[in-house]
């Protein structure tokens, strides 16, 4: 039997969900014009008015936003209720340049805590369940997202945060955690720290996680899922649009349903801004129809991803998203070849390594240099120098025919690259450009 937080909403009909969008579309577009002055220069410069959005087909028409703006209106420019209405923010992450900071009323806070309830319904959760909050709370959105979602569901909730991850195995046995929430790279920590440790997964209660904010791939969900005993399941957002649970895994784990009551989704050429058809790899844009306080249109988030439309066994209609493979932002140009971190990854755990690895990229005399360093597992690391060597030329050879160019492979000690917490570092990029 298929369990849903909000029924109604999640397996609606296409036409009636199209409908929704496009009245919620027209009354979102009249609000940012008439409330932030930014909205209004830009639609005016484009020449179009609120009235010529009747719907989801007119979307086309509206102008991009981008980060940029977003920065050029800090702190609170992009406001379009009173700030004594807004009863929280949160911020973005980012290390260069100003932060961008989102604004909630509690409507807004209250539709995104739905969106993390379904999130964590769709994984199985419900309110026998006892849910491990392990996304940092504060600025970033994972932990008081999660949290509120959880909290929504009814399931006991384990407001951890990030770090001590001694503490975090302890509470998860005493407690019997049953749901795990984190990044994807925290999971893969706490799962290696488990083993030595010498816990066995069925030791643990846990059923399922629920692993977003940073690019994963299946490998890596079935290292996780071997090595904490539980189903992982995606889970994306970004802090401008909410935070997590703009979209979520069901049980196929095969795609992120989008809510799209609240998000309307398109895939846009990086390059031409084009729209592209569904089914088609590009930058996935989001506009928000319901949020209030911070409402961003055609929002580019420099994600990277494919959109599928199509009837999905778990019953809701929502669109699905494939999992990002990257961001416009952190792809790599290495000497003139694009490469993704992710297309990394995946060679390193076909290749039975861990996800513990480290791109680091220099210029020198003109030319890039590309190293990549991975950690040996605790078999090989006991290997004479030769057998290492040969490792590492299997590891360039892969790397070569799935990037078109080799990179420098340095096999480490395990545990000799640092953990994170967080979202983890993949890439040091030296290059003065
Ligand atoms: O990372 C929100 C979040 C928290 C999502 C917890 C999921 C779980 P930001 O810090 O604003 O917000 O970063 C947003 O992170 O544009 C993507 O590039 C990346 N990202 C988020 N989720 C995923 C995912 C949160 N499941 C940026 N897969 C986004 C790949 C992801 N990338």
């Amino acid at each position: 039997m298929h369990t849903y937080h909000q029924p109604q909403i999640e397996t609606m009909p296409p036409e009636e969900l199209r409908k929704l969008q496009d009245e919620r579309l027209k009354a979102q577009v009249k609000h940012v014009y008439e409330s932030v002055p930014h909205y209004r220069q830009l639609m005016d410069e484009k020449g179009v008015k609120p009235e010529d959005i009747r719907g989801v087909d007119d979307l086309w028409k509206l102008p991009f936003t981008s980060k940029a703006d977003l920065r050029e209106c800090y702190p609170d420019g992009m406001l379009a209720i009173p700030k004594s209405e807004c009863v929280r923010i949160h911020s973005t992450s980012g290390t260069t340049g100003k932060r961008v900071i989102a604004y909630y009323n509690q409507h807004d806070i209250d539709l995104w805590e739905d969106c993390c309830a379904r999130a964590i319904v769709a994984a199985g959760g419900s309110a026998e369940d006892v849910c491990q909050v392990c996304y940092g709370y504060g600025l970033f959105t994972g932990g008081f997202g999660l949290h509120g979602g959880s909290q929504k569901v009814g399931c006991l909730t384990l407001p951890m945060s990030s770090g001590n991850t001694a503490r975090q195995i302890q509470f998860m046995q005493d407690l019997g955690a049953t749901i795990l929430c984190c990044t994807p790279s925290y999971a893969a920590y706490i799962g290696e720290t488990v083993k030595e440790m010498g816990i066995k997964p069925e030791d643990l209660k846990l059923k399922a996680g629920i692993f977003g904010a940073e690019a994963w791939s299946d490998e890596m969900r079935a290292d996780i899922e071997k090595s904490l005993g539980l189903k992982a399941y995606n889970i994306y957002g970004l802090t401008e649009l909410s935070g997590p649970g703009v979209s979520f895994e069901c049980e196929q784990q095969d795609g992120m349903h989008i809510n799209e009551d609240h998000f309307i989704a398109e895939i846009i050429d990086p390059e031409t801004g084009a729209v592209l058809p569904d089914g088609t790899q590009g930058e996935l844009v989001f506009t928000a129809i319901t949020r209030q306080a911070f409402p961003v249109i055609r929002y580019r988030t420099r994600d990277i991803c494919v959109l599928h439309r199509g009837k999905c066994s778990c019953g809701r209609t929502f669109v699905k998203m494939g999992r990002p493979m990257g961001r416009t932002d952190d792809m790599l140009i290495i000497r003139g070849v694009n490469v993704f971190p992710s297309q990394i990854e995946a060679v390193l755990i076909q290749q039975g390594y861990s996800s513990n690895y480290q791109i680091v990229v220099d210029r020198v005399r003109n030319t890039d240099t590309f190293d990549v360093y991975v950690e040996m597992n605790p078999e090989q690391f006991s290997d004479a120098v030769r057998k290492i060597t040969l490792h590492e030329r299997a590891l360039v050879e892969a790397m070569r025919s799935m990037l078109g160019i080799s990179p420098s492979v340095h096999l480490v000690a395990p545990k000799s690259i640092a953990r994170s917490e967080g979202k983890a570092v993949r890439v040091v990029d030296k290059r003065k450009i």
